[in-house]
């Protein structure tokens, strides 16, 4: 156009007619660029990178937030494409000469671009609007089953003893502490562990609460994330798909040792994690433990208890966060200094 102006054609009335026998059609140009790019695009998308897409498909919330990451992606590159594409195509094609100082032709509405513009535009919107919604609502998804008061539940069963095998309803109480996570599992005498193990496939329910400042239970590959404050219980689901290790971290800035706050977690069989269980069990009972912690709750106060920390860090590898709140006169011992993790 601006080439038109410079060889001193007369400015066209109508610049889709005046310049229909010179112009080339650029909008079929974008659009046979485009196409292949995008299709190359969605291909490499979904093909190449989906299958490696964080945070992996350990649990069915893990294998949703894959799912939701590509399908977003897949919807986002023939838009990204499309800008990008338009801004280099401008650039190349439309750039004023060195010598050509005159101006550009008027410029006019296009009503159908305008009408297809619209109509794009909000199916896209509408689209991320319908999906989105669909995956906070179904089961297993990011919105519904989470927070004090779950709006949707996972299915499973709640009972006071917990039996592999079935749909029971594994409880486990995420308690955290600067800087440090310990479970406890109220449905195996309200023993505590700072070892999170879980069963495979069989529902698990987290209570997720806090005995000091704001933190958050992060299992990465189990695609579980729940804040953990004081005084809140903080209800989160997984089910557990395969077998192998997690990572727990804390992600939210609690303090000098938020960085090395995190513990590892393991997805075993339901039989051995029943085994595993009943174990650290009875000899946290052998050792009295289990009589000297608070009784099971769904938030606690974090008072300081000398004595119960005391016979706590006796038991080698097992620790009370309702115990040790406070090392007190064994800081400095492997379980009871909680400033050097
Ligand atoms: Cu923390």
């Amino acid at each position: 156009m601006a080439q038109n102006a410079a060889a001193g054609d007369p400015v066209p009335a109508s610049p889709a007619s005046a310049s229909s026998g010179t112009e080339p059609r650029h909008g079929l140009r974008l659009l046979l660029i485009w196409l292949p790019l995008s299709v190359a695009a969605i291909l490499a998308i979904w093909f190449g990178l989906y299958p490696h897409m964080p945070p992996g498909r350990m649990s069915d919330a893990a294998a949703g937030q894959a799912f939701d990451i590509a399908v977003l992606a897949v919807t986002a590159a023939p838009v990204v494409i499309g800008i990008l594409l338009y801004m280099v195509y401008a650039v190349v094609v439309w750039r004023a000469r060195p010598d050509d100082d005159s101006d550009g032709p008027p410029i006019h509405g296009h009503t159908r671009i305008q009408a297809w513009w619209i109509i794009v535009t909000s199916l896209v919107v509408l689209w991320a609007f319908a999906f989105g919604t669909y995956q906070l609502v179904q089961p297993g998804g990011g919105g519904g089953g989470q927070g004090p008061s779950p709006i949707w539940p996972l299915r499973g069963t709640l009972t006071a003893a917990w039996t592999p095998g079935s749909n029971d309803m594994l409880q486990v109480q995420v308690i955290a502490q600067q800087w440090q996570f310990t479970y406890r599992f109220p449905q195996f005498g309200g023993m505590e562990s700072t070892r999170l193990n879980l069963p495979d496939d069989m529902p698990v329910e987290f209570h997720v609460t806090s005995l000091d400042v704001i933190h958050s239970f992060w299992a990465y590959q189990l695609g579980v994330k729940a804040d953990a404050n004081p005084k809140v219980d903080n209800v989160a689901y997984v089910k557990a798909h395969h077998l192998g290790g997690f990572t727990v971290r804390c992600s939210e800035l609690c303090g000098i040792w938020h960085g090395a706050m995190y513990n590892y977690g393991q997805v075993v069989t339901p039989a051995a994690f029943q085994t595993w269980a009943r174990s650290v069990e009875s000899q946290e009972h052998r050792a009295r433990v289990l009589s000297a912690l608070p009784p099971f709750a769904l938030t606690y106060d974090p008072t300081v208890i000398p004595q119960l920390g005391k016979d706590i860090v006796k038991v080698a590898g097992i620790t009370g966060a309702n115990g040790y709140y406070y090392p007190g006169p064994q800081a400095g011992t492997p379980h009871g200094d909680p400033v050097s993790p």
